[in-house]
């Protein structure tokens, strides 16, 4: 991928985002100060990110594919899927209060999530190559949070913050996805008792394993893979609603069962 940062800026940039999530505040888009920013240019902010949290103990779990159904990409107004990673640390169990006031712009968006028994790697990834290397699905509530004000967004500082990635919350029923028509669930996304958003998996991308697919190939253009073991999560299938304080969300699953949280 093409970047015209420097190292320095890169650091910068990093800590601006560092500090935005860190302190919960809202922050400039980072392409107001570094207009010519590229995707690529995201992409080496988010990985310095992850770099620096790993050296601190923090552990990743996975990745995320973002911006990868209709609605997403309309409500966001941009047309370019991206991937963001996931650490152990911002799971949250099902049914538990999640807090919001560290956290900018929560909204909760239901995705299906994969976990794989194989590895996965390479720029020709596939709907195949994914299933064949999934151990199961399970369904998922994702938290994100844009730490951009006004939710200004662009590209490239939506990837280098992350993906909007904050908090993740898993339930319901995991199954192989030969037992499912992972491509047809229905789901209805219900905030305080009243649905607020409903879609079908195929939403992302024609199928969720698509979604993972273009996960690998942008992680091969990246110079990496995913691991056996790996939590995915495949990108949201409706648009993504926002939270408060005393908000009850519960997301249901065709077949996948349900996943409920609350917001405090
Ligand atoms: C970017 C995160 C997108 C998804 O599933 O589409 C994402 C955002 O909307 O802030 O996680
Ligand atoms: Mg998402």
């Amino acid at each position: 991928m093409r970047t015209t940062l420097d190292p320095a800026d890169v650091q910068a940039l990093t800590d601006r985002i560092e500090a935005a999530q860190k302190g919960a505040t809202a922050i400039p888009k980072l392409t107001e100060d570094f207009p010519g920013m590229t995707l690529g240019d995201g992409y080496a902010v988010q990985l310095g990110l992850l770099e620096r949290w790993l050296k601190e103990g923090r552990r990743q779990i996975g990745w995320k594919a973002g911006l990868t159904s209709q609605a997403k990409m309309i409500q966001m107004g941009v047309d370019v899927p991206t991937v963001g990673f996931l650490l152990a640390d911002m799971a949250r169990p099902e049914g538990s209060v999640i807090a919001t006031d560290d956290l900018v712009h929560p909204r909760v968006e239901c995705e299906v999530a994969f976990v794989l028994k194989s590895a996965l790697g390479g720029r020709d990834c596939s709907r195949a190559d994914v299933l064949a290397a999934t151990d199961f699905v399970v369904p998922a509530i994702e938290v994100i949070d844009s730490r951009f004000s006004g939710f200004k967004f662009d590209l490239p500082s939506v990837v280098a913050d992350n993906s909007s990635s904050a908090r993740y919350v898993t339930g319901g029923r995991a199954l192989e996805p030969e037992a499912l028509a992972l491509d047809t669930l229905g789901v209805v996304l219900e905030k305080n008792g009243e649905p607020v958003a409903m879609g079908a998996s195929a939403a992302v991308m024609g199928h969720p394993a698509d979604g993972v697919a273009l996960l690998v190939r942008v992680l091969a253009e990246l110079g990496r893979e995913l691991p056996a073991g790996s939590f995915v999560m495949s990108g949201g299938i409706t648009e993504a609603i926002a939270v408060k304080p005393g908000d009850f969300v519960c997301a249901r699953f065709q077949d996948l069962g349900s996943v409920a949280v609350r917001f405090g």
